[in-house]
């Protein structure tokens, strides 16, 4: 028996099956899965620069014969719904595994999506592990699934499944040999006439698949009281049998497609009957689609936001379970900049010239925050450049305040390049500012092309972002210190005043996490001359604290890690290094 998260325990079950292939691009509750699977004996796994491209690597790859794994989370499936629909249609050869990781609840998300509805749009089988032993043999028999009914299946697990640890039994991992590639192109060249060929052959695949939901061993009826019978899948399988031990569950393994007769059968035999969905209506609105009659759950059981056994107990009129009870009592712990994050002085730099900035997905959102409080927009990743430009196109002939884009550099490589290339081909103007601390930072300090660390620390190369920047017709580039407020501010005002012209900016320092490249110095303290004027406050630096009755300055030596960004923002030269010498 092992302990493992069910990111592990999914990694686990795609090796046993043999894949050895896996691709990806990091993203929460995604991102650890990916780690786990390269860690392992012969496999070969990469971080790509965007979900799409690493699905089509997969779909390559299970073309030519291999088992994939492919793993992002519930906004990658967007990016990558272009080539999921259509793998649809081909189908695979190695058996190829998605990992869709949901975030109800939007602990680290902008958005709540349930990528269960991807599968219902592109007739993909889905598997919504309970916990991590089920994800693990899920994972292993989803690559016999995948290969039997020669389509993609999708597991679909939700922050809780991929994060929480619960036992394991692990097993060996079974040959697998290379399936010969035959060139096909009845299967795999999906212009109109073959693909007319293919969907008819979904159809067909759709069919047995809908047999075999209604005999796998996936879909069981567990019968107690009668009286109330509750159809639930994956974490919210957990929190019932908390919240409510005496009822009856149907518990859904395969939520696409739905096993019609097993369905009717329970329905037949409890007296109400409910469905209970977190965060989204995928199996209550699928399950109503087929005539089943479902109550209505109760009015206190939330409709957004993640679930809970608390939850269910309260809506349910049941004893809430005491082990629940630490849950009501957690303390906040909203996210901040850290202390010496080289992305601080560019958004305070930004909210003193007052711009409109659309910013982007990474760290650097949390500029929206204050005291910085520089952010107009984040929407999803790559869009602060071609947000930018639009806010370019309307504003254009009026008095407007300058519009700068701000974007990190792992987000420029999953999709800012092309926006960027959007401007530059239709002549827009603006500013883009690239934020390159050297890592994907938000996700754990993942590699990227910018920083050419790949993910089995292969060797590659570092992307030279000013050669590409000006590859792509951009004529004006500066790149410049972030920790430096005197460049960061000259570098933000020559570019917000070139008005007719497009420029960028690269803000070029490490991560501070990053414990290879960054070194900590000795921390600053703050002196007599303190006026109390709190400029230095107003970098929103956690090592920073004003005393509450004097409003005078003061410095956590502890989280100090000397980058001395707020010394540049005090006129008296009252905050000073300590002696400490290099820690
Ligand atoms: C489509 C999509 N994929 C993945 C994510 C998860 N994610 C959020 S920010 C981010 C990358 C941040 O890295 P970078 O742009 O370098 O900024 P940093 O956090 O280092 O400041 C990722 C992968 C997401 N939000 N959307």
């Amino acid at each position: 028996m092992e302990l493992l998260s069910g990111n592990e325990a999914i990694a686990q079950g795609a090796w046993e099956a043999g894949a050895s292939i896996g691709v990806g691009y990091p993203g929460t509750p995604s991102t650890e899965t990916l780690e786990a699977f390269a860690k392992k004996d012969d496999v070969y796994a990469e971080w790509c620069p965007n979900e799409k491209v690493a699905l089509e690597v997969g779909i390559g790859a299970s073309a030519a014969g291999k088992r994939v794994l492919a793993t992002m989370k519930h906004v990658g499936v967007n990016v990558a719904a272009d080539p999921l629909f259509t793998l649809a249609y081909t189908g695979v050869n190695g058996g190829l595994v998605l990992l869709a990781a949901d975030d109800p609840g939007m602990h680290s998300s902008q958005n709540e999506q349930d990528s269960r509805f991807y599968a219902l749009a592109a007739r993909i089988p889905s598997m919504d592990p309970s916990d991590s032993q089920e994800a693990l043999d899920f994972t292993r028999n989803a690559y016999e699934l995948s290969e039997r009914f020669d389509l993609p299946v999708i597991i679909r697990s939700t922050v809780r499944i991929s994060h929480a640890k619960t036992p394991v039994e692990t097993g060996k991992r079974m040959s697998y040999t290379l399936k010969p590639y035959e060139k096909d192109a009845s299967k795999w060249v999906m212009m109109p006439a073959y693909a007319k060929g293919r969907r008819t052959s979904l159809d067909g695949r759709n069919d047995e698949l809908k047999a075999y939901v209604n005999e796998c061993p996936y879909n069981r009826i567990e019968m107690r009281d009668s009286d109330i019978g509750i159809i639930c899948s994956g974490a919210v399988y957990e929190y019932v049998r908390d919240a409510l031990p005496h009822a009856s569950v149907l518990k859904l393994g395969i939520t696409w497609p739905l096993p019609e007769n097993i369905l009717r059968e329970f329905e037949e035999q409890v007296d109400t009957l409910y469905c209970i969905d977190e965060a989204s209506d995928y199996l209550s609105s699928q399950i109503k689609a087929l005539g089943i009659n479902l109550a209505d759950t109760p009015q206190a059981l939330p409709i957004a936001g993640e679930l809970s056994a608390r939850a269910i107990a309260l809506a349910f009129d049941s004893a809430v379970p005491t082990s629940y009870d630490a849950e009501s009592n957690l303390p906040a712990r909203p996210p901040a900049l850290c202390a010496g994050c080289p992305h601080r002085l560019v958004f305070k730099e930004l909210s003193r010239a007052r711009c409109i900035v659309t910013g982007d997905i990474g760290c650097y959102t949390l500029g929206a925050l204050p005291p910085l409080s520089a952010l107009d927009s984040t929407v999803c990743m790559g869009a602060s450049i071609s947000m930018a430009h639009g806010f370019e196109l309307a504003l254009e002939n009026t008095e407007h305040a300058p519009v700068v884009g701000v974007i990190g550099d792992s987000t420029f490589a999953h999709s800012g390049i092309t926006s960027l290339l959007n401007t530059v081909y239709n002549q827009g103007s603006g500013t883009v500012c690239i934020l390159d601390n050297r890592t994907t930072g938000m996700t754990g300090h993942q590699g990227n092309p910018v920083n050419g660390k790949t993910l089995q620390e292969r060797i590659s190369r570092e992307l030279n972002l000013e050669q590409l920047i000006e590859a792509l017709g951009v004529e004006h580039i500066q790149t410049v210190n972030p920790n430096d407020a005197q460049a960061t501010r000259a570098a933000i005002k020559e570019a917000i005043e070139a008005t007719d012209a497009l420029s960028v900016i690269i803000f070029r320092s490490p991560c501070v996490l990053l414990r290879d490249s960054f070194t900590p110095s000795a921390p600053y303290t703050v002196n007599a001359s303190c006026t109390s004027c709190g400029a230095c406050i107003s970098l929103g630096c956690p090592a920073l604290a004003k005393d509450p009755d004097t409003g005078a300055a003061s410095i956590m030596a502890d989280m100090c890690v000397g980058c001395g960004q707020c010394a540049q923002y005090c006129k008296f030269e009252a905050i000073e290094q300590t002696q400490g010498g290099l820690r």
